[in-house]
């Protein structure tokens, strides 16, 4: 019962959406498909896959597609805070781009610094205005971390040399919602790392605005199309962990879901990178992985259309959708349960791990972490059972 109502509300609200005319004239997006070889059929494979990712029934796929296809209805605003652009890149540098990049273009992007042709003067217009002209109907995407030191003055954009923090003030003053796109966005990142110069800071920080922290350095691109989607289908904020991330993304460790999972139970580590453990594919844990603190989907929705991710590739999580993941998952190739001898009063593993979010971590890993700590102290060479 609850489920047809819900069916019902999305599909009047797509219903309206509808009725708005299409931003991109000249494009639709089943053209777009069919101009990549992309057949009706895996579209609606795609769409059923995110139906499934954002938690909804399965007989919600075709309000999916429908929602994909209305992406040109919202203009979308994106702006280039203190970062690496990494987070753009993840989403459209595949020399293969799936539905999700496509979908990306599709979105009508009204301003993006790296993808638009205007530049200078001109660019700055084109901002002022698309905010100017959907006032308070557009999506602002926020990526890179915002300097706050000396009134922002670290980072000056555009021919006024406005600072980004006046920049993404004001955008986010009239925007129908907002995403900070990325670990610097969400909680500023590498720039926000030990001494932190420039006093860079997340998004929700500068903003009184709610803020949809939508971390990974960088994020996969179907977090980022999923969050898009996910607004379209209900027009209200998803369920959100105590880090304002939406709970259908960030809610499971990376370690509940991972393929080397099985070893962790069993007990079987990669001791060095390119060891026998790490031909078999073992647990990276003892190598630094960070999967059993960070909260992300990787191990399930991979990159790069699924190709892979990090552990897959055999390196260990480094937690990089926590906050504050430079200092505090560091060193990136030990395990979290090392820093105990890293740390002056020997208290800095408890520390982070409070920060983390330790408390879900099991009993086995703390065991490894402190035996594997005891171990290096001792100066035992490392062995299956150290
Ligand atoms: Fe880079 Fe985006 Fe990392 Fe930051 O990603 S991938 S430094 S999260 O803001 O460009
Ligand atoms: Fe996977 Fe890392 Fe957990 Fe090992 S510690 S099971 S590699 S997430
Ligand atoms: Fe980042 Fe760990 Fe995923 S390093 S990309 S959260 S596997």
């Amino acid at each position: 019962m609850e489920q047809t109502k819900l069916y019902q509300k999305i599909s009047s609200r797509l219903g309206e959406l509808e009725k708005f005319s299409p931003m991109k004239e000249d494009m639709s997006i089943a053209q777009l498909m069919d101009d990549k070889g992309i057949s009706r059929r895996d579209f609606m494979k795609w769409a059923a896959g995110m139906t499934a990712m954002l938690s909804l029934p399965a007989s919600f796929t075709p309000l999916m597609a429908q929602a994909a296809e209305l992406t040109d209805r919202l203009p979308v605003v994106w702006l280039h805070m203190a970062e690496c652009t990494g987070c753009s890149e993840s989403l459209l540098r595949t020399d293969a781009p799936g539905i999700d990049s496509l979908i990306f273009d599709y979105i009508s992007l009204e301003y993006h610094e790296t993808l638009m042709a205007a530049a200078g003067w001109q660019a700055e217009h084109n901002l002022s205005n698309a905010i100017e002209k959907y006032k308070g109907k557009y999506i602002l995407m926020v990526e890179g971390g915002i300097p706050t030191k000396n009134d922002g003055m670290y980072l000056k954009i555009g021919p006024q040399a406005h600072t980004g923090l006046s920049i993404a003030q004001e955008a986010a003053e009239s925007a129908a919602a907002i995403f900070a796109i990325g670990t610097c966005s969400s909680f500023g990142g590498v720039q926000a790392a030990y001494p932190n110069p420039t006093g860079a800071k997340g998004l929700s920080k500068v903003t009184d605005k709610p803020v949809i922290n939508v971390p990974g350095c960088p994020p996969s691109e179907r977090n980022i199309v999923g969050n898009v989607l996910h607004y379209i289908l209900f027009g209200t904020l998803p369920a959100l962990d105590a880090y304002s991330r939406p709970k259908w993304a960030y809610g499971l460790r990376i370690h509940d879901l991972c393929e080397r999972r099985g070893h962790f139970d069993a007990g079987e580590f990669v001791q060095e990178f390119g060891d026998e453990g790490a031909k078999k594919g073992y647990c990276l844990y003892k190598v630094g992985c960070k999967g059993p603190y960070t909260f992300n989907n990787c191990s399930r929705e991979k990159f790069n259309q699924g190709t892979s991710w990090p552990v897959q590739a055999g390196h260990g999580c480094i937690g990089c959708s926590e906050p504050d993941f430079w200092d505090a998952m560091g060193p990136f190739e030990e395990p979290l349960g090392n820093r105990l001898y890293h740390t002056l009063y020997g208290e800095g593993a408890d520390k982070t791990a409070d920060k983390v979010g330790v408390a879900l971590l099991s009993a086995t890993a703390v065991g490894v972490a402190a035996h594997a700590a005891i171990a290096a102290v001792k100066g035992a060479p490392k062995t299956d059972e150290s």
